[in-house]
C-alpha cells in the first residue's frame, strides 16, 4: 500500500473518533473536519522536530479550539513525539493521561499551550508571534525566524478577546502569524447564523490582515493558500470552509457532531464511507511510517540550525542560551543588593506604583528579556520608564508594548510571550480591571508561566474615581487562584523584594498590586535577606510579649505603625507584621508562623479590601478591619475615615478585645 493524502488525514479522523468513543466523551467534529487542513500544514509546512519539542526556532502550532484536542494528540502521536504513545491516545480523558480533555501545556511535549477557554489560543499565538519578532530583532533571522500557526474555530472568533488581539496583531503587522479558521458554521447551539452575521472578510481586512478562503477539504487549495501566506506582509487568516464531522453519514454538518461520541453504529458507518478497514486505534504500518517521515524531516532542520548557532560568537551564544533557558544574568543579585542599599538611604515616601517604576528603571538595562507594557494606563501604572522603547510595527527593537485598552488581550498575549521562551513579560492595568483579564491570568497560573501583572490603584485609597474604580473583592479573588503569588508591598524596599521574587519565580505568575497614593517608607533596618520572601515578617514591636498583633499589607502598614504608637501611650504593647504576600507566608514552617503572629496575643488585620480570608490569621476571636461594601467617590483619606480604616479604630478595637 502506498498511502495517499486522504489516508494520512483519515488516520487523524479515526484516532479521534475511536478515542472519543472509548472515553465516551469528547469532541469528534473538529478533528474530523480539520484533518485535511492539519495534514497539509504538518506534511508540507510546519517546521518541527518531534525528537526535540523544545527546539527554539520551531514553528509554533496552537490549537485554539482546544475542544478538538484529539486532533493535536493524533498529530503528535503520528509524527513521533515521545510524549504521546498509542496507550496515551487510548487513555484519552482518563486520570493523569497527557491526552487530557483539553490540551494542557507541558514543556517538552509538543503541547504548546493550554487551550479550551475559546479565544485564549489566539491571544497566545499573537504573543508568540510578537516574541518571535522581538527575538529575531535581537539575535538576527539566522537564529529566530519561524511561523506561528493557529487552528481557530467559530467560537474563537465570537469571543471578545479575539477582537482585541487580532486588532493588535494587524496594527503590529505580525506577518508570521497564520490562522487557519475552521469555518464550519456550526457551534453547540446549531448553525452560527443563530448568533453571528459578521462579514469575516471585511472584519479581518479592516484589522489589517490578509484574508483568503479555501475549501478546507481540498489539499491543493489549502496548500496554495498557506504557501501564499508565507510571503505576506500582514497577519494571515485562511478561512477553511469545512464540514464538521466530515465523513459521518448522519452527523456531518450538524451540531450533533460537535461534542459527543458518534455512537458505535455511526462509527461503523464512517468506516464504510471513508473506506477505513482497520480496527479501532490501528494505524497501518505504511500510514504510520509516512507520518513518521514527516516528523523526521525536523531532525535535519534542527541540525542545520544548530550548525548556524554553533558558528556564532561565544558572547551571542551565551546570551541567547541564558535568556532562552530563563536564567537571570550572573550579576543580577549584586545589582539588586546595590539598589536596595540605595533605596534604603533615600527612604522615599512615594506611591508604591512609583516605587515599582523605580525598580523597573533600575533593572531594565540589565534584563533585555524584560518586555513591559500597559493597557493604555502607562502613566498611571508607572510601567513605562525612561529606559522603555516602544515596540512598533516597523521596529520590534523595543521593550515596551502599548497594548491599547485591551486588558484581556494583553494578558493572553503575555502568556504567549512567556510560552515562547526568551521573554519575561510584565503588563499593567488598574487592579479593578482584573475583571477584564482574569480568564487569561488564570491560565498563566494553570500553566505556571512567569508572567508579571502590575496592578496599580489597589484600594479605596485611589479616591475620587469612585466605586467603579475601587477594587474591593479583587485581592480575595486573586488569593483564591492556585499557583499565583499576590504581592502588596508596603514601601520601596518591599517593592524591590517582590519584584525580585517575581523575576525568580519560574513556575508561577505574580501579581504586584500597588497604591495610587503616596505611602511612607516603613523599613526599619537594612538587611540583605529578602524579607518579603517569607510572605510576612515582624516589622516592629514594643515588647517581646505583645498583647496585640497587628497584621497589615501595603498602604495599611502605616495605619498599624500609628496604632502601635498610640497603643504604647495607653500602656498596651503590640507588634506589627507586614504581610506583603499571604501565599508565601502560608508556606512557612508552623514555628515561624506562630512566632510571627504571636499565638497568645489579640490579633487585628488591617487591609483596605474585602476582609474575607483574613480570619485564617486573626482566628475566630480576632478582628479584621477592611471593607464589606463597595467604595465611594471622595478623596482617599476621607474614605479611610469613612470606612473606619484608621489607627484610632485599631486602638479602639484592641482595647475592646483586651477588656473582654
Ligand atoms: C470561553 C468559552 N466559552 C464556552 C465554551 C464552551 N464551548 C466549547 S466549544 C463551543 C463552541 C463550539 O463551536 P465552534 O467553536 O464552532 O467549534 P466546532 O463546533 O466547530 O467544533 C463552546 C461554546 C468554551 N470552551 N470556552
Amino acid at each position: 500500500m502506498n498511502p495517499v493524502f486522504k489516508d494520512l488525514a483519515n488516520a487523524i479522523r479515526f484516532l479521534s473518533i475511536d478515542s472519543v468513543q472509548k472515553a465516551n466523551s469528547g469532541h469528534p467534529g473538529l478533528p474530523m473536519g480539520m484533518a485535511d487542513v492539519a495534514t497539509v500544514l504538518f506534511k508540507y509546512y510546519l517546521r518541527f522536530n518531534p525528537k526535540n519539542p523544545n527546539w527554539i526556532n520551531r514553528d509554533r502550532f496552537i490549537l485554539s479550539a482546544g475542544h478538538g484536542s484529539m486532533l493535536l494528540y493524533s498529530l503528535l502521536y503520528l509524527t513521533g513525539y515521545k510524549s504521546i504513545s498509542i496507550r496515551d491516545i487510548k487513555n484519552f480523558r482518563q486520570l493523569n493521561s497527557i491526552c487530557a480533555g483539553h490540551p494542557e501545556y507541558e514543556k517538552n511535549s509538543g503541547i504548546e499551550t493550554t487551550t479550551g477557554p475559546l479565544g485564549q489560543g489566539l491571544s497566545n499565538a499573537v504573543g508568540l508571534a510578537i516574541a518571535e519578532e522581538i527575538l529575531k530583532k535581537k539575535f538576527g533571522s539566522s537564529l529566530i525566524n519561524h511561523k506561528t500557526y493557529v487552528i481557530a474555530s467559530d467560537g474563537d472568533f465570537m469571543e471578545g478577546i479575539s477582537h482585541e488581539v487580532m486588532s493588535l496583531a494587524g496594527h503590529l503587522k505580525l506577518k508570521n502569524l497564520i490562522v487557519l479558521f475552521d469555518n464550519n458554521k456550526i457551534s453547540i447551539d446549531g448553525s452560527t447564523n443563530l448568533a453571528v452575521s459578521d462579514n469575516y472578510k471585511k472584519r479581518f481586512e479592516s484589522y489589517g490582515w490578509s484574508f483568503q478562503e479555501v475549501n478546507g477539504h481540498n489539499e491543493k487549495q489549502i496548500s496554495k493558500a498557506i504557501k501564499k501566506s508565507l510571503n505576506s506582509k500582514k497577519p494571515n487568516l485562511i478561512s477553511c470552509k469545512t464540514i464538521i464531522g466530515y465523513g459521518s453519514p448522519n452527523k456531518s454538518g450538524k451540531a450533533s457532531a460537535h461534542g459527543s461520541p458518534l455512537g458505535e453504529k455511526e462509527v461503523d458507518l464512517v468506516r464504510k464511507k471513508l473506506k477505513w478497514k482497520y480496527k479501532p486505534f490501528e494505524v497501518p504500518k505504511e500510514i504510520l511510517s509516512e507520518w513518521r517521515k514527516i516528523g523526521d524531516k525536523g531532525i535535519n532542520q534542527e541540525k542545520k540550525w544548530n550548525n548556524i548557532f554553533n558558528k556564532k560568537s561565544k558572547k551571542i551564544k551565551d546570551e541567547f542560551s541564558r535568556i532562552i533557558s530563563n536564567k537571570l544574568p550572573n550579576n543580577f543579585d549584586k545589582l539588586l543588593e546595590e539598589k536596595k542599599k540605595k533605596f534604603f538611604k533615600l527612604k522615599p515616601e512615594i506611591a508604591s506604583r512609583q516605587s515599582s517604576a523605580n525598580v523597573i528603571e533600575e533593572i531594565t538595562n540589565s534584563l533585555p528579556e524584560l518586555i513591559g507594557g500597559s493597557a493604555d494606563l502607562s502613566g498611571s501604572n508607572n510601567t513605562k520608564t525612561k529606559h522603555s522603547t516602544i515596540l512598533k510595527p516597523s521596529n520590534f527593537n523595543g521593550n515596551y508594548i502599548h497594548y491599547g485598552v485591551r486588558e484581556h488581550g494583553m494578558a493572553g498575549i503575555m502568556n504567549g510571550m512567556a510560552l515562547h521562551g526568551g521573554i519575561i513579560p510584565f503588563g499593567g492595568t488598574f487592579l479593578i480591571f482584573l475583571d477584564y483579564c482574569k480568564p487569561s491570568l488564570r491560565l498563566s497560573a494553570l500553566m505556571g508561566l512567569k508572567v508579571i501583572y502590575i496592578f496599580s490603584h489597589d484600594s479605596i485609597g485611589l479616591g475620587e474615581d469612585g466605586p467603579t474604580h475601587q477594587p474591593i473583592e479583587h485581592l480575595t479573588h486573586l488569593r483564591a487562584i492556585p499557583n499565583l503569588n499576590v504581592f502588596r508591598p508596603a514601601d520601596i524596599i518591599e517593592t524591590l523584594e517582590c519584584w525580585e521574587i517575581a523575576l525568580k519565580s519560574s513556575t508561577n505568575p505574580s501579581v504586584i498590586v500597588l497604591s495610587r497614593q503616596k505611602i511612607p517608607f516603613i523599613t526599619e533596618t537594612l538587611v540583605k535577606k529578602n524579607m518579603s520572601s517569607m510572605g510576612g515578617y515582624e516589622l516592629k514591636k514594643t515588647n517581646s510579649n505583645p498583647n496585640v498583633t497587628l497584621i497589615a499589607s501595603g498602604s495599611e502598614v502605616q495605619i498599624a505603625i500609628d496604632a502601635l504608637v498610640k497603643l504604647k501611650t495607653a500602656n498596651i504593647d503590640s507588634k506589627i507584621v507586614s504581610m506583603p504576600c499571604q501565599e508565601l507566608f502560608d508556606k512557612q514552617p508552623r514555628e515561624y508562623k506562630e512566632k510571627v503572629i504571636e499565638k497568645n496575643s489579640k490579633k487585628i488585620s488591617i487591609e483596605a479590601s474585602c476582609v474575607f480570608g483574613w480570619e485564617k490569621y486573626v482566628g475566630s476571636e480576632g478582628v479584621s478591619l477592611g471593607l464589606k461594601s463597595f467604595g465611594k467617590s471622595a478623596p482617599g483619606q476621607k474614605l479611610y475615615e469613612d470606612f473606619n480604616l484608621t489607627s484610632d479604630s485599631v486602638v479602639k478595637m484592641a482595647k475592646k478585645m483586651l477588656d473582654n
